[in-house]
């Protein structure tokens, strides 16, 4: 999509300067620079509600993190629109529920691009402003044309370039996924001619040790579930991989690749507007943090690697200090799902909580239908436009993240493209306290809830009540109409018999979401 657009900012920064300074329009680029912000999305994976100091974390310190909020807005009602990560970044990347579109559940690392090239992304929202744009960390919406036809030891034919990023460095899934190689503008980084790269989801590889068969090559970490196929860096993957060689990440280094390419980064587009979308691989499992982190907590890896985001952040911060960028940069800090807590590692996350409570006081955690499967923590800090040390209690949903930079950028949205994102700008940035009607959110089984500023509604569903493959959290099934308080904590009371009026209320709301766009 990169080439359809005009940028529409330049004409408008022209007409400013002249108006100011009553003369000849000009158009130097300083003052370009100075009026459009530049953005930075910090996207953590499956960091709960209360997973963060300035939400109520124990045990773990967030320094980064809460400087950020002191400085901004803080959400305390911000939702996911899913409870896993794939359909949850389609959403937010696209601006439509990826409920709506088959194949947009949990990527294997071998899945073809799920965001096909002609979709308008996020991405291209700010391209079409004439930013610079970039994409470093997490990835997990496929890459290639066609799952498990992609050629790893070529460049692939569709990548990141063609859904608006002019730059991108990033993991293919997740860290427990194959293959287990940074890609840089769709190809592998550091690649290794004497090392090719097969992946399959389908069968191993002769000669390949597998997970399942010599725990004893689990040095680093063993699995608890699943994750007992490739072993990469004395790990067991999903999926099975060969190859690799020097290109192979580590995993105690990963954050440290993200931080130093998304530096990099800013400091090569210091002179234009950016658009930076870092992705961490913090807290998804395996959490596997740099040695510099450990010890630190009393909760083992998995608040070592809360520490680890919060340095990531950190290290954002302080770069665009350096370059003198901070007041005109705004940043969005956020999480892909709610927490979970042993994702399928040995790494003692629940042994060790000490009584720090990963989705805070909200019930459920990833894959859930309850709260605690898409309320995640949600920050925005823009020192020149937004006010300091403030906390919404505004429902807002990441859906709405398209549209409303869109108009914070003045791009406009091609026909038929992003229908589910709506501009909510001045929520997000602290001018109104207005909450979003209702936001829709999908649990990993597909289920759909409702939720307003004061209800939630979730969709009947059979099933068992509690996740029966690993994680111990609750599913949130029925198989009768669920609805909540959400005035009052923890989903404890379904009153869906006491107030049925409500229940049909907010079942037509669904309704009408579910057939109004396609
Ligand atoms: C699950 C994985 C889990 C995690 C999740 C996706 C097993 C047993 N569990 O299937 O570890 O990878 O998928 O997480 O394989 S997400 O945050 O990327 O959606
Ligand atoms: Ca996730």
């Amino acid at each position: 999509m990169n080439h359809r657009f005009m940028a529409l900012w330049a004409p408008l920064a022209c007409a400013s300067v002249a108006h100011a300074t009553g003369g000849q329009p000009s158009c130097e680029k300083s003052s370009e620079k100075n009026s459009r912000p530049n953005v930075v999305f910090i996207y953590a994976d499956d960091i709960g509600f209360g997973d963060l100091e300035c939400y109520g974390a124990k045990n773990v310190k967030t320094p980064h993190v809460n400087r950020l909020a002191d400085n901004g807005i803080r959400f305390t009602n911000a939702h996911a629109t899913a409870a896993t990560s794939t359909p949850s970044r389609y959403s937010m990347l696209t601006g439509k529920y990826a409920w709506r579109v088959p194949g947009t559940d949990v990527a294997t690392g071998n899945a073809g691009m799920i965001i096909r090239p002609e979709q308008y992304t996020l991405a291209d929202v700010f391209k079409q402003a004439g930013y610079a744009t970039g994409a470093i960390g997490k990835w997990h919406l496929g890459l290639g044309d066609k799952g498990g036809e992609q050629d790893w030891n070529a460049p692939l034919c569709a990548a990141l370039g063609d859904l608006g990023f002019d730059y991108s460095y990033i993991m293919a899934a997740t860290a427990d996924r194959v293959p287990c190689v940074f890609i840089e503008n769709g190809k592998v980084a550091n690649y290794d001619p004497s090392a090719p790269i097969e992946v399959s989801y389908r069968k191993p590889f002769e000669g390949e040790p597998l997970g399942k068969d010599h725990p004893e090559l689990l040095y680093n970490l063993k699995s608890s579930h699943g994750h007992d196929m490739a072993i990469v860096n004395g790990i067991g993957r999903i999926g099975y991989m060969k190859g690799g060689g020097k290109a192979l990440w580590k995993d105690e280094n990963i954050a440290d690749s993200i931080a130093s390419h998304a530096i990099e980064f800013m400091d090569k587009h210091q002179h234009e507007p950016f658009f930076l979308y870092v992705a961490t691989n913090d807290i998804h499992v395996p959490r596997f943090p740099h040695e510099r982190f450990r010890g630190k907590n009393k909760m083992g890896l998995r608040g070592d690697a809360i520490a680890q985001f919060d340095w990531t952040v950190g290290q954002v911060v302080a770069a665009l200090e350096r370059l003198g960028l901070t007041e005109n940069t705004l940043i969005v800090l956020s999480s892909d799902n709610g927490a979970v807590v042993d994702d399928g590692y040995q790494d003692r996350a629940e042994e060790l909580l000490n009584g720090h409570r990963p989705t805070g006081p909200l019930r459920g955690g990833k894959y859930s239908s309850f709260e605690g499967g898409t309320r995640v923590p949600a920050i925005v800090s823009w020192p020149k436009e937004v006010k300091k040390g403030k906390v919404s209690p505004a429902l807002v949903s990441q859906i709405d993240w398209l549209a409303s930079f869109a108009s914070l950028t003045q791009s406009v949205l091609p026909k038929k493209t992003a229908t589910d994102s709506y501009n909510n700008l001045d929520t997000w940035l602290g001018k109104s306290s207005k909450s979003r009607d209702w936001a829709v959110e999908q649990a990993a089984n597909h289920t759909l809830s409702v939720r307003t500023a004061d209800w939630k509604y979730i969709e009947p569903k059979s099933g068992p009540a509690m996740i029966t493959w690993g994680p111990k959290i609750e599913t949130g099934n029925s198989p009768d109409p669920q609805l909540y308080d959400m005035t009052k904590e923890g989903e404890r009371e379904n009153l869906a018999a006491k107030y049925p009026d409500k229940v049909k209320e907010l079942q037509q709301i669904l309704e009408q979401v579910r057939s109004s766009k396609e």
